[in-house]
């Protein structure tokens, strides 16, 4: 080892010194222009423009991944919380009469019918044990039982209206409300809910009637459904205009 190539002359210290403090300068410039830059960037649906076109690239790329055929993971009976969280109350208020309750469904527009939820708990029942993802970070294995989407929409002959991209669903009083694209709705493990750990729904979970989507992150998991429609354009979403992802797949 040749011990004098490890000094430097002091030249070559000042020299480095100099260059690493105009690094260190041109570094904390471009962060603070950016982030400047950034933040003055008009607003697209509650997020900054460029943040905005991040979020539909991501959404381009998980909906082409997206495919029937690929379930969400199930578990046993066993491993359903017994109780479970509640999270977001937007749209279900606890004086909500749910024996007056029908479901509104748009089928086209004009042309309105009103389902019981007799006539809903008559269709097959399926019941899903998953584990129930909330974009805030926490997750929980629920048990849910309900009539598959999909099933609903045969039965009502449906099937040109769920061929357009988009479902929307509304609370009672249109104080919630979520946009689906039709591919997830008509995924197998998509219920119209009436069931948690085998009971009627509890009010503050939906009642009577509300809508899980294991291929889809809780906020689209409306509680209450009041009004069901379909649209070529995706629908108002209650997240989407508070700057969230509108695809919100897993
Ligand atoms: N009507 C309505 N539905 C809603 C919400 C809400 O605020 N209002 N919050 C959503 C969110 S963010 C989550 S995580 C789930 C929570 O469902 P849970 O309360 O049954 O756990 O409901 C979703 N559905
Ligand atoms: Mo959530």
């Amino acid at each position: 080892m040749k011990n004098k190539e490890q000094w430097l002359t002091a030249s070559q210290i000042r020299n480095k010194t100099i260059v690493g403090l105009i690094s260190l300068f041109a570094f904390c410039a471009v962060c603070f222009f950016g982030w400047r830059w950034l933040h003055n960037q008009p607003k697209d649906a509650g997020a900054l423009k460029p943040l905005r076109t991040v979020l539909n690239a991501n959404e381009s790329i998980f909906s082409g991944m997206f495919s029937n055929n690929h379930l969400s993971k199930t578990f046993s009976k066993e491993l359903a919380a017994p109780r479970v969280r509640v999270n977001g109350d937007v749209g279900v208020g606890k004086d909500f009469d749910t024996a007056q309750w029908k479901l509104q469904l748009i089928r086209n527009a004009g042309d309105t019918q009103y389902i019981s939820l007799a006539e809903i708990k008559a269709l097959p029942k399926t019941e899903i044990i998953f584990d129930f993802k909330c974009i805030e970070g926490w997750s929980q294995v629920t048990h849910w039982g309900g009539v598959r989407y999909s099933d609903f929409i045969k039965k009502y002959g449906l099937d040109t209206q769920s061929k357009l991209q988009f479902t929307g669903l509304h609370t009672p009083d249109n104080e919630y409300y979520v946009g689906i694209d039709n591919k997830s709705m008509m995924h197998p493990q998509t219920l119209l809910c009436y069931e948690m750990n085998g009971k009627p729904l509890p009010m503050n979970q939906g009642a009577p009637l509300r809508l899980i989507i294991p291929v889809k992150y809780g906020v689209k998991h409306l509680k209450r459904i009041g009004t069901i429609f379909f649209s070529s354009q995706r629908p108002p979403d209650y997240w989407y205009e508070r700057g969230y992802d509108y695809y919100c797949g897993l």
